[in-house]
Protein backbone atom coordinates (compact mmCIF):
# COMPACT_ATOMS: atom_id res chain seq x y z
CA UNK A 1 0.00 0.00 0.00
CA UNK A 2 1.76 3.21 -0.77
CA UNK A 3 -0.46 5.21 2.11
CA UNK A 4 1.21 3.11 4.62
CA UNK A 5 4.60 2.81 2.95
CA UNK A 6 4.30 6.58 2.54
CA UNK A 7 3.26 7.08 6.19
CA UNK A 8 6.34 4.48 7.25
CA UNK A 9 8.56 6.87 5.22
CA UNK A 10 7.27 9.74 7.15
CA UNK A 11 7.63 8.41 10.32
CA UNK A 12 11.21 7.43 9.52
CA UNK A 13 12.23 11.11 8.10
CA UNK A 14 10.57 13.06 11.59
CA UNK A 15 12.49 10.21 13.69
CA UNK A 16 16.06 11.43 11.05
CA UNK A 17 15.06 15.17 11.81
CA UNK A 18 14.64 14.69 15.96
CA UNK A 19 17.81 12.92 15.86
CA UNK A 20 19.60 15.49 14.20
CA UNK A 21 17.71 17.68 16.50
CA UNK A 22 18.97 16.02 19.59
CA UNK A 23 22.81 16.80 17.80
CA UNK A 24 21.79 20.39 18.93
CA UNK A 25 22.44 21.77 22.19
CA UNK A 26 19.18 21.43 23.92
CA UNK A 27 17.70 24.79 25.43
CA UNK A 28 18.10 24.29 29.25
CA UNK A 29 15.59 25.74 31.45
CA UNK A 30 15.09 25.97 35.18
CA UNK A 31 11.61 26.44 36.11
CA UNK A 32 10.71 28.06 39.51
CA UNK A 33 7.67 28.15 41.27
CA UNK A 34 7.22 30.84 43.62
CA UNK A 35 4.05 31.08 45.29
CA UNK A 36 4.19 34.31 47.11
CA UNK A 37 1.07 36.70 47.82
CA UNK A 38 2.69 38.31 50.54
CA UNK A 39 3.58 41.63 48.98
CA UNK A 40 0.20 42.77 48.03
CA UNK A 41 -3.22 42.09 49.52
CA UNK A 42 -5.36 40.12 47.78
CA UNK A 43 -5.70 36.68 47.71
CA UNK A 44 -4.85 33.78 45.25
CA UNK A 45 -1.70 35.27 43.83
CA UNK A 46 0.15 32.13 45.44
CA UNK A 47 -1.84 29.98 43.75
CA UNK A 48 -0.32 31.58 40.18
CA UNK A 49 1.97 28.92 39.78
CA UNK A 50 -0.11 26.53 39.70
CA UNK A 51 -2.48 27.69 37.29
CA UNK A 52 0.55 28.35 34.77
CA UNK A 53 1.78 24.78 35.30
CA UNK A 54 -2.35 23.80 34.64
CA UNK A 55 -2.03 25.75 31.10
CA UNK A 56 0.98 23.07 29.62
CA UNK A 57 4.13 25.67 30.33
CA UNK A 58 6.05 22.58 30.36
CA UNK A 59 4.43 20.28 27.67
CA UNK A 60 4.80 23.26 25.96
CA UNK A 61 8.70 24.11 26.31
CA UNK A 62 9.41 20.50 25.80
CA UNK A 63 8.16 20.05 22.86
CA UNK A 64 9.85 23.40 21.56
CA UNK A 65 13.37 21.44 22.10
CA UNK A 66 13.81 22.80 25.43
CA UNK A 67 15.25 20.43 28.41
CA UNK A 68 13.12 21.76 31.35
CA UNK A 69 14.09 21.47 35.06
CA UNK A 70 11.12 21.89 36.82
CA UNK A 71 12.36 22.44 40.66
CA UNK A 72 8.75 22.69 41.50
CA UNK A 73 7.02 25.49 44.10
CA UNK A 74 9.44 26.78 46.40
CA UNK A 75 8.37 26.97 50.42
CA UNK A 76 8.21 30.04 51.80
CA UNK A 77 8.74 29.61 55.76
CA UNK A 78 6.03 31.56 57.26
CA UNK A 79 7.44 34.52 59.38
CA UNK A 80 5.48 35.14 62.88
CA UNK A 81 4.88 38.68 64.00
CA UNK A 82 5.56 40.36 60.50
CA UNK A 83 4.48 43.82 61.83
CA UNK A 84 4.18 47.05 59.92
CA UNK A 85 7.18 49.17 58.98
CA UNK A 86 6.49 53.09 59.75
CA UNK A 87 2.85 51.87 60.42
CA UNK A 88 2.65 51.25 56.63
CA UNK A 89 4.70 48.55 54.52
CA UNK A 90 3.15 45.46 54.92
CA UNK A 91 5.41 42.00 55.57
CA UNK A 92 8.61 43.19 55.12
CA UNK A 93 10.16 40.44 56.80
CA UNK A 94 8.13 37.51 54.71
CA UNK A 95 9.02 39.97 51.55
CA UNK A 96 12.51 39.63 52.23
CA UNK A 97 12.60 36.07 53.26
CA UNK A 98 10.83 34.72 50.07
CA UNK A 99 12.93 36.73 47.58
CA UNK A 100 16.32 35.57 49.51
CA UNK A 101 15.01 31.95 49.02
CA UNK A 102 14.24 32.79 45.62
CA UNK A 103 17.69 34.83 44.80
CA UNK A 104 19.61 31.82 46.28
CA UNK A 105 17.36 29.50 43.91
CA UNK A 106 17.89 31.64 40.62
CA UNK A 107 21.57 32.04 40.94
CA UNK A 108 22.38 28.32 41.15
CA UNK A 109 19.85 27.85 38.33
CA UNK A 110 22.02 30.59 36.17
CA UNK A 111 25.36 29.52 37.90
CA UNK A 112 24.46 26.46 36.17
CA UNK A 113 24.22 27.88 33.11
CA UNK A 114 20.31 27.46 32.68
CA UNK A 115 18.30 29.90 31.60
CA UNK A 116 15.63 30.76 34.68
CA UNK A 117 11.95 31.14 34.40
CA UNK A 118 10.10 32.43 37.49
CA UNK A 119 6.81 32.03 37.97
CA UNK A 120 4.37 34.08 40.62
CA UNK A 121 3.49 35.05 42.58
CA UNK A 122 3.67 39.10 42.72
CA UNK A 123 5.94 41.31 41.63
CA UNK A 124 7.90 41.29 45.25
CA UNK A 125 9.59 38.44 44.08
CA UNK A 126 11.33 40.90 41.20
CA UNK A 127 13.89 41.39 44.23
CA UNK A 128 15.14 37.46 44.69
CA UNK A 129 15.50 37.16 40.94
CA UNK A 130 17.09 39.97 39.90
CA UNK A 131 19.05 39.93 42.80
CA UNK A 132 20.16 36.49 42.09
CA UNK A 133 20.38 36.67 38.64
CA UNK A 134 23.01 39.40 39.54
CA UNK A 135 25.47 37.35 41.35
CA UNK A 136 26.22 35.18 38.47
CA UNK A 137 25.67 38.46 35.57
CA UNK A 138 26.44 41.73 37.22
CA UNK A 139 26.36 43.83 33.90
CA UNK A 140 22.75 41.98 33.34
CA UNK A 141 19.83 44.68 32.05
CA UNK A 142 16.10 44.58 32.75
CA UNK A 143 12.98 44.66 30.91
CA UNK A 144 10.36 45.12 32.97
CA UNK A 145 7.11 45.07 31.09
CA UNK A 146 4.41 46.58 33.62
CA UNK A 147 0.91 48.43 34.05
CA UNK A 148 2.81 49.94 36.92
CA UNK A 149 6.78 51.06 37.30
CA UNK A 150 6.72 48.90 41.04
CA UNK A 151 9.23 52.02 41.72
CA UNK A 152 8.10 53.42 44.85
CA UNK A 153 10.02 53.98 48.04
CA UNK A 154 8.96 52.69 51.26
CA UNK A 155 8.69 56.19 52.25
CA UNK A 156 6.29 57.12 48.99
CA UNK A 157 4.07 54.24 48.82
CA UNK A 158 0.38 55.07 49.81
CA UNK A 159 -0.94 51.57 50.00
CA UNK A 160 2.08 50.19 52.01
CA UNK A 161 2.05 46.83 49.43
CA UNK A 162 6.03 46.00 48.84
CA UNK A 163 4.76 44.52 45.08
CA UNK A 164 4.63 48.30 43.95
CA UNK A 165 8.45 48.79 45.73
CA UNK A 166 10.80 46.17 44.14
CA UNK A 167 12.71 48.39 41.85
CA UNK A 168 13.37 51.17 44.11
CA UNK A 169 15.62 48.86 46.33
CA UNK A 170 17.54 47.40 43.45
CA UNK A 171 18.77 50.87 42.09
CA UNK A 172 21.95 52.10 43.01
CA UNK A 173 20.79 55.87 42.40
CA UNK A 174 17.86 55.34 44.97
CA UNK A 175 19.83 54.34 47.83
CA UNK A 176 19.80 57.72 49.76
CA UNK A 177 16.26 57.66 49.63
CA UNK A 178 15.51 54.20 50.64
CA UNK A 179 15.47 52.99 54.52
CA UNK A 180 16.36 49.88 55.35
CA UNK A 181 13.31 47.67 56.14
CA UNK A 182 13.64 44.36 58.66
CA UNK A 183 14.65 41.13 56.82
CA UNK A 184 16.21 43.47 53.85
CA UNK A 185 19.71 43.47 54.93
CA UNK A 186 20.68 40.80 52.46
CA UNK A 187 19.81 42.97 49.32
CA UNK A 188 22.42 44.87 47.86
CA UNK A 189 21.35 47.32 44.73
CA UNK A 190 22.24 45.89 41.86
CA UNK A 191 20.60 47.80 39.04
CA UNK A 192 21.81 51.52 38.02
CA UNK A 193 19.38 53.83 36.37
CA UNK A 194 20.47 53.09 32.71
CA UNK A 195 20.40 49.64 32.81
CA UNK A 196 16.56 49.58 33.08
CA UNK A 197 13.56 49.81 30.38
CA UNK A 198 10.21 49.60 31.03
CA UNK A 199 7.22 49.08 28.53
CA UNK A 200 3.77 48.98 28.57
CA UNK A 201 3.11 52.13 31.78
CA UNK A 202 -0.03 53.34 32.24
CA UNK A 203 -0.79 53.58 36.14
CA UNK A 204 2.29 55.38 37.62
CA UNK A 205 2.24 57.37 40.78
CA UNK A 206 3.42 61.07 40.87
CA UNK A 207 6.59 60.31 43.00
CA UNK A 208 7.08 57.40 40.57
CA UNK A 209 7.09 59.75 38.07
CA UNK A 210 9.12 62.24 39.83
CA UNK A 211 11.90 59.38 40.31
CA UNK A 212 11.35 57.97 36.39
CA UNK A 213 12.01 61.49 35.32
CA UNK A 214 14.46 62.75 37.80
CA UNK A 215 16.92 59.40 37.42
CA UNK A 216 16.44 59.58 33.76
CA UNK A 217 15.10 55.78 33.68
CA UNK A 218 13.78 54.94 30.25
CA UNK A 219 10.37 53.99 29.91
CA UNK A 220 7.95 53.41 26.98
CA UNK A 221 4.14 54.04 28.19
CA UNK A 222 1.33 52.62 26.98
CA UNK A 223 1.19 56.51 24.88
CA UNK A 224 4.85 55.72 23.80
CA UNK A 225 3.13 52.42 22.45
CA UNK A 226 0.69 54.24 20.85
CA UNK A 227 2.81 56.66 19.23
CA UNK A 228 5.84 54.46 18.20
CA UNK A 229 4.30 51.09 17.57
CA UNK A 230 5.92 48.19 19.40
CA UNK A 231 8.41 47.48 16.68
CA UNK A 232 10.13 51.12 17.22
CA UNK A 233 9.84 50.63 21.04
CA UNK A 234 11.55 47.59 21.23
CA UNK A 235 14.04 48.77 18.53
CA UNK A 236 14.58 51.40 20.85
CA UNK A 237 14.96 49.64 23.56
CA UNK A 238 17.50 47.40 22.42
CA UNK A 239 19.16 50.48 21.67
CA UNK A 240 19.20 51.58 25.23
CA UNK A 241 20.25 48.48 26.61
CA UNK A 242 22.49 46.72 24.54
CA UNK A 243 23.91 49.92 22.21
CA UNK A 244 27.34 49.56 24.17
CA UNK A 245 27.87 45.85 24.20
CA UNK A 246 25.87 42.65 24.46
CA UNK A 247 24.51 41.30 27.49
CA UNK A 248 21.69 39.37 29.81
CA UNK A 249 18.46 40.55 29.52
CA UNK A 250 16.33 39.82 32.49
CA UNK A 251 12.62 39.93 31.28
CA UNK A 252 10.08 40.98 34.49
CA UNK A 253 7.16 40.16 33.05
CA UNK A 254 3.69 41.01 34.77
CA UNK A 255 0.43 39.89 33.16
CA UNK A 256 -1.02 43.01 34.15
CA UNK A 257 0.73 44.81 31.31
CA UNK A 258 -1.68 43.51 29.37
CA UNK A 259 -4.81 44.82 28.50
CA UNK A 260 -7.80 43.42 31.26
CA UNK A 261 -9.85 42.29 28.39
CA UNK A 262 -7.07 39.29 27.55
CA UNK A 263 -5.50 39.16 30.85
CA UNK A 264 -8.68 39.50 33.80
CA UNK A 265 -7.22 37.17 36.52
CA UNK A 266 -4.48 39.18 38.06
CA UNK A 267 -4.70 41.72 41.26
CA UNK A 268 -4.57 45.31 40.15
CA UNK A 269 -5.92 45.65 36.20
CA UNK A 270 -5.51 48.62 34.36
CA UNK A 271 -7.31 49.86 31.38
CA UNK A 272 -6.02 50.32 27.77
CA UNK A 273 -3.20 47.42 28.20
CA UNK A 274 -0.82 45.41 25.34
CA UNK A 275 -2.76 43.79 22.93
CA UNK A 276 -1.58 39.64 22.56
CA UNK A 277 0.07 41.15 19.28
CA UNK A 278 1.94 43.43 20.92
CA UNK A 279 3.15 41.02 23.96
CA UNK A 280 4.46 38.26 21.34
CA UNK A 281 5.95 40.90 19.85
CA UNK A 282 8.03 41.85 23.06
CA UNK A 283 8.86 38.20 23.61
CA UNK A 284 9.54 37.15 20.49
CA UNK A 285 12.48 40.19 19.51
CA UNK A 286 13.79 39.49 22.94
CA UNK A 287 14.18 35.92 22.11
CA UNK A 288 15.88 36.87 18.58
CA UNK A 289 18.66 38.62 20.58
CA UNK A 290 19.58 35.29 21.46
CA UNK A 291 20.65 37.15 25.26
CA UNK A 292 17.47 36.19 27.83
CA UNK A 293 18.71 34.82 30.45
CA UNK A 294 16.04 34.68 32.96
CA UNK A 295 11.86 35.58 33.33
CA UNK A 296 9.88 36.58 35.96
CA UNK A 297 6.22 36.12 34.71
CA UNK A 298 3.82 37.31 37.82
CA UNK A 299 0.49 38.52 39.33
CA UNK A 300 -1.36 35.79 37.68
CA UNK A 301 -4.26 35.67 40.22
CA UNK A 302 -6.56 32.57 39.31
CA UNK A 303 -9.50 33.49 42.20
CA UNK A 304 -9.74 36.65 40.30
CA UNK A 305 -11.11 35.41 37.47
CA UNK A 306 -15.03 35.64 37.07
CA UNK A 307 -14.88 32.44 35.31
CA UNK A 308 -12.47 29.43 34.58
CA UNK A 309 -12.61 30.97 30.97
CA UNK A 310 -10.78 34.18 32.59
CA UNK A 311 -8.49 32.13 34.72
CA UNK A 312 -7.80 29.94 31.90
CA UNK A 313 -7.22 32.78 29.45
CA UNK A 314 -4.98 34.58 31.42
CA UNK A 315 -2.90 31.70 32.14
CA UNK A 316 -2.55 30.60 28.50
CA UNK A 317 -1.26 34.08 27.85
CA UNK A 318 1.82 33.33 30.52
CA UNK A 319 2.18 30.40 28.99
CA UNK A 320 2.56 32.22 25.74
CA UNK A 321 4.69 34.67 26.81
CA UNK A 322 7.37 32.32 28.15
CA UNK A 323 7.17 29.93 25.29
CA UNK A 324 7.69 32.73 23.18
CA UNK A 325 10.67 34.43 24.87
CA UNK A 326 12.03 30.52 24.00
CA UNK A 327 11.41 30.67 20.96
CA UNK A 328 7.56 29.93 19.85
CA UNK A 329 6.91 31.66 16.87
CA UNK A 330 3.94 32.87 15.02
CA UNK A 331 5.30 32.37 11.53
CA UNK A 332 5.83 28.40 12.32
CA UNK A 333 8.45 26.75 14.25
CA UNK A 334 11.32 25.06 12.87
CA UNK A 335 12.64 23.67 15.86
CA UNK A 336 10.90 19.78 15.47
CA UNK A 337 10.76 19.69 11.57
CA UNK A 338 13.53 20.58 9.25
CA UNK A 339 13.23 17.93 6.46
CA UNK A 340 9.83 17.29 4.17
CA UNK A 341 9.74 13.51 3.22
CA UNK A 342 10.64 12.69 -0.69
CA UNK A 343 9.44 10.03 -2.60
CA UNK A 344 11.29 7.25 -2.84
CA UNK A 345 9.98 5.49 -6.18
CA UNK A 346 8.46 7.19 -9.37
CA UNK A 347 4.91 5.28 -8.96
CA UNK A 348 4.19 6.41 -5.54
CA UNK A 349 5.07 10.28 -6.52
CA UNK A 350 2.57 9.98 -9.24
CA UNK A 351 0.26 8.74 -6.82
CA UNK A 352 -2.21 10.88 -5.84
CA UNK A 353 -2.13 9.26 -1.99
CA UNK A 354 1.47 10.94 -1.59
CA UNK A 355 1.69 12.55 1.83
CA UNK A 356 0.88 16.49 1.57
CA UNK A 357 2.36 18.72 4.34
MN1 LIG B 1 4.28 44.71 38.60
Amino acid sequence: MSFRSSFARLLKQQAGSTLRVQKRPAHLVTLIGAPFSRGQKKKGVDHGPQAIRNAGLVGKLSRMGCQVYDVGDLNFTQVPNDELYNNLVKYPRSVGLASQVLADTVNEAVAAGHSCVTIGGDHSLALGSISGHTRQYPHLCVIWVDAHADINTPLTSHSGNLHGQPVSFLLRELQDKVPQLPGFSWIKPCLSRSDIVYIGLRDVDPAEHYILKNFGIQYFSMRDVDGLGIQKVMERTFDHLLGRGQRPIHLSFDIDAFDPALAPATGTPVLGGLTYREGMYISEEIHNTGLLSAVDLVEVNPLLGASQEEVNATANLAVDVIATCFGQTREGAHIVFDGLPTPSTPDESDSEEQVRI
